[in-house]
């Protein structure tokens, strides 16, 4: 096993190598990746963590690498994490998308990382937020934490994010009404991708009508942007509504609020695992599975077998 100090030093004087073991030690929470983070965890806090989220096919992943290509340019450095929760395959994920963002993979100041933890303990929003605390760690500037969808664990995994984007496309239904609850709350910017098709317009303003409707008197959140990905159309206002968004949050005092729920969020998570972690996770899974027939057939009941647990820890 590497010594997670050496490792958390090399780290942070920015090796592309010692950064990849850090990342799949945390992933695979492998021993000692605790111990790798109680390093780290002094050293987050000033990477700019954006979550963009949205259905499949939105075009997240075009202009993820379009964003994470424009901050480049502007000198910042970026880490780039893309989430399959359905993926059983540990680093396997989005291989596509890996590929077609070679275009930045090339440069030192891009990081890119697939991963699919559908199986970690603690959850995935958790080991996201891990991942995204050893890039943060490494000095990265921005970031980009992309989801494949929006379903209630991918949603969890971005609420994480300091700013979240919402992409959405005129081809992915019949404008608002078919988004799924709870979609427009966790979202901090609105875009409208693939403005180059028809009736991204319409889309545009039933969003902001929908908004509108939510914060009558305020403008809690700015109007939505239009964007192209493929072409870049419409990125530089992207890159400037996040950057601005997170001044904002930073200026109101709102930053370090969202940030202290969220870091008390993530402590509960820690403990819960830990202490999971600690008694065994086979404890559990072996007691579910032994009770299950007794549960089934009315001699037993949910509590009778967590009691039984206890009872077992206590020995
Ligand atoms: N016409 C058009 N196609 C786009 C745009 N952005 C992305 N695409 C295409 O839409 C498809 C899905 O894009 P992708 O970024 O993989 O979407 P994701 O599933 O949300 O990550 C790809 O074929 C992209 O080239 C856009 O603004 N206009
Ligand atoms: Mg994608």
């Amino acid at each position: 096993m590497t010594d997670p100090a050496g490792l958390a030093r090399t780290l942070v004087e920015g090796d592309h190598a010692a950064l990849s073991r850090a990342i799949s030690w945390v992933e695979n929470q492998s021993p000692g990746f605790d111990q790798l983070l109680r390093e780290l965890f002094p050293r987050t806090g000033r990477g700019h963590r954006i979550g963009v989220t949205g259905p499949p096919g939105a075009g997240k992943s075009t202009l993820t690498q379009a964003l994470a290509r424009a901050w480049r340019t502007a000198g910042h450095t970026v880490g780039v994490v893309a989430v399959d929760p359905t993926s059983p395959v540990s680093g396997g994920a989005l291989l596509g998308d890996r590929i077609r963002m070679t275009g930045v993979a090339l440069d030192p100041g891009v990081y890119i990382r697939s991963m699919a933890t559908r199986g970690a303990l603690g959850g995935l929003a958790l080991s996201t937020r891990e991942v995204c605390d050893v890039l943060d760690a490494a000095g990265f500037d921005r970031i980009l934490v992309e989801t494949v969808g929006v379903g209630q664990a991918e949603l969890d995994v971005v609420a994480a994010a300091d700013t979240v984007v919402l992409v959405l496309t005129p081809e992915s239904g019949d404008g608002i009404q078919t988004l799924k609850a709870g979609l427009m709350e966790v979202a901090d910017i609105f875009v409208v991708n693939k403005a180059d098709r028809p009736l991204a317009d319409r889309l545009a303003r039933e969003i902001e009508a929908a908004l509108q409707m939510r914060h009558p008197e305020t403008r809690e959140v700015g109007p939505v942007l239009l964007t192209v990905a493929t072409d870049g159309s419409g990125v530089s206002a992207l890159v400037e509504a996040v950057d601005r968004h997170r001044a904002g949050l930073a200026q109101s005092g709102e930053l370090l609020a969202r940030r202290r729920r969220r870091l008390a969020e993530q402590t509960r998570r820690v403990v819960e695992r830990t202490v999971l972690q600690w008694a065994g996770p086979a404890l559990v899974d072996g007691a579910v599975e032994e009770g299950r027939l007794e549960v089934e057939s009315g001699q037993a009941t949910p509590y009778d077998i967590a009691e039984r647990v206890l009872q077992r820890l206590r020995r």
